[in-house]
């Protein structure tokens, strides 16, 4: 008898409440089934769902300093946070209360003293649901042969930073890579081969990156493109060498290119919000990679 709400990995549930007695009846209540947290201002909150998000918030709405309601707006506000479903708990039965905490960004609203039966279910399920949005989301936004960003991701994520580098001032690069006489390796070894080394390829560029903001995307076909946010052309350039050596160690026999081994080019264009390189990005670091092509290949030209 009973609900079984037991899941294979225990979910993290993150409690928000200014009441040590408030936090005790939730946590007691949930910590046999979820790993359970707990903070008593909306300022941890921020800062506990910045550093491990958790996959829910159970929320209260008044609370000194940063409250409920606008711990909730900071958290859909930002990219990293926005995903993490919150929940209100609060003492306000109102509906005027109650439309401030859905128009804030809830997912749902309790007030107390909560039903904890009621409240496992509604966990429950919205923990049910997140596992499928997160899934549909990272399908719409992951290449599903290499892993890496897909194109969508790459045209949102592009047009996110060369926001933020306008306000800043700070430089963005952006490299264009190609797989150099791709046509002839899948040509040679097969296609499964060929899906093989662009595993690989996406594996090594990834390995070549090390900022959390760095990014990798495959393009289309055998090209990749990388983001570096706050990168000047030196780091430009140091990030393509290291590309560079990346691939040459994959080793990866390519008996119809003249390098004997895979090899890709690069173009390299930086925007540093200054004078030159207003225009587009990816089109200058593809008119780059064409000339990295007509000239030699296996090489980087910025
Ligand atoms: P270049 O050095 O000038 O870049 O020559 P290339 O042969 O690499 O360029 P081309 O554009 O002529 O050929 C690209 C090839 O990439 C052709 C296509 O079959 C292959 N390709 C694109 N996507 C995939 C994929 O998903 N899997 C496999 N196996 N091959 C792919
Ligand atoms: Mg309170
Ligand atoms: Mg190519
Ligand atoms: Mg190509």
């Amino acid at each position: 008898m009973g609900e079984n709400f037991t899941t294979v990995n225990r979910a993290n549930i993150l409690i928000v409440d200014d009441e040590p007695i408030n936090i005790h009846i939730l946590s007691n209540s949930l910590t046999e089934i979820y790993n359970v947290f707990a903070v008593t201002s909306g300022t941890e909150a921020i800062d506990f769902c910045l550093r491990t998000p958790p996959e829910l918030v159970l929320m209260d709405m008044d609370m000194p300093g940063v409250d409920g309601l606008a711990a909730c707006l900071a958290l859909k506000e930002c990219s990293e946070t926005k995903d993490i479903p919150v929940m209100f708990i609060t003492g306000h039965g109102d509906s005027g209360a109650e439309d401030r905490c859905w128009n804030a960004g809830g997912v749902d609203f309790l007030t107390k003293p909560v039903n904890v039966n009621t409240l496992k279910h509604r966990i429950k399920s919205h923990l049910a649901l997140k596992l499928v949005t997160d899934e549909l989301r990272r399908m719409a936004y992951q290449d599903g042969l290499t892993q890496v960003s897909n194109r969508r991701y790459f045209d949102e994520y592009l047009a996110r930073q060369k926001k933020l580098n306008q306000r800043s001032g700070h430089s963005l690069a952006l490299l264009m890579f190609d797989i150099d006489f791709f046509k002839s390796f899948n040509d040679h070894y097969g296609h499964l081969a060929g899906d093989d080394c662009l595993k690989l390829v996406a594996k090594a560029l990834t390995d070549s990156v090390v900022r959390p903001a760095d990014f990798v995307a495959r393009f289309g076909g055998e090209e990749f493109t990388i983001v570096l946010p706050d990168t000047d052309l030196s780091g430009a350039i140091s990030v393509a060498e290291k590309i560079q050596t990346e691939i040459a160690m994959l080793e990866v026999n390519h008996i119809g290119s003249p390098f004997g081994m895979v090899t890709g080019s690069i173009g390299i264009a930086v925007s540093d919000n200054t004078s030159a390189e207003q225009g587009d990005l990816v089109d200058s670091a593809d008119k780059r990679l064409y000339l990295a092509k007509t000239t030699g290949r296996n090489k980087f030209i910025a």
